[in-house]
């Protein structure tokens, strides 16, 4: 019986790591181990490509990394980005590394404003989504863990009884964390 009862309190444990850690905000060192940087090989291809395999949600982070005085980070509209106008930034980060929160969906445009820099490659723009693996409209009602309920009111020895508890408890914290993710 005390052992079926840690087992109960490890599978919840699990399932509120497991849930909590895909719901985090995730880190991004843009550009990888290469950084932050002016002419990186391939031109401003090499951001792209750094950007192409990555999904970046809301409350995501992007790590610049440079040093001071070096470089900067400026956020900048699309069409000064894609000009490499650099002059009039939404916003300017001088200091390196720099931590920029995805605070909305939609896109970004950075670039480095130390004269040609952008030009020779150090611009990165990113889309952000919101729950990009859910198109279809959250209905947590609906949720797979909701349907196969243990037989109440049994008259059955205490393992079992502890058993259909340790099986209830992970799919209502499935279900719970399946909505949040939905949400997020
Ligand atoms: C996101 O952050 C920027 C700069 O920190 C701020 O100017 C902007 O208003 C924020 N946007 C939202 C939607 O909170
Ligand atoms: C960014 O994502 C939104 C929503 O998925 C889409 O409508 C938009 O066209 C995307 N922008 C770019 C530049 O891909
Ligand atoms: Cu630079």
């Amino acid at each position: 019986m005390a052992k079926l009862a840690n087992v109960v309190v490890l599978v919840v444990v699990a399932f509120a790591a497991i849930c909590l850690h895909s719901v985090e905000a995730a880190d991004f060192t843009v550009g990888g181990s290469s950084g932050w940087f002016n002419s990186p090989p391939g031109g401003a291809s090499f951001y792209s490509n750094w950007a192409s395999g990555l999904t970046f949600k809301v409350n995501d982070v992007l790590v610049f990394n440079f040093a001071t005085g070096s470089h900067d980070v400026a956020i900048l509209t699309k069409a000064n980005f894609d000009s490499c106008n650099v002059n009039n930034p939404i916003q300017l980060i001088r200091n390196g590394p720099a931590r920029v929160t995805l605070n909305r969906t939609g896109e970004f445009y950075f670039a480095c404003a130390f004269p040609g820099h952008c030009n020779s490659g150090q611009k990165l723009s990113i889309n952000v989504s919101n729950s990009p693996s859910s198109p279809t409209s959250p209905s947590p009602a609906g949720a797979p863990g909701s349907s196969p309920t243990p037989p109440s009111g049994q008259q059955s020895p205490p393992p079992s009884s502890a058993n259909s508890l340790a099986i209830t408890i992970p799919l209502l914290l499935a279900t719970i964390c399946l909505s949040l993710f939905l949400h997020f």
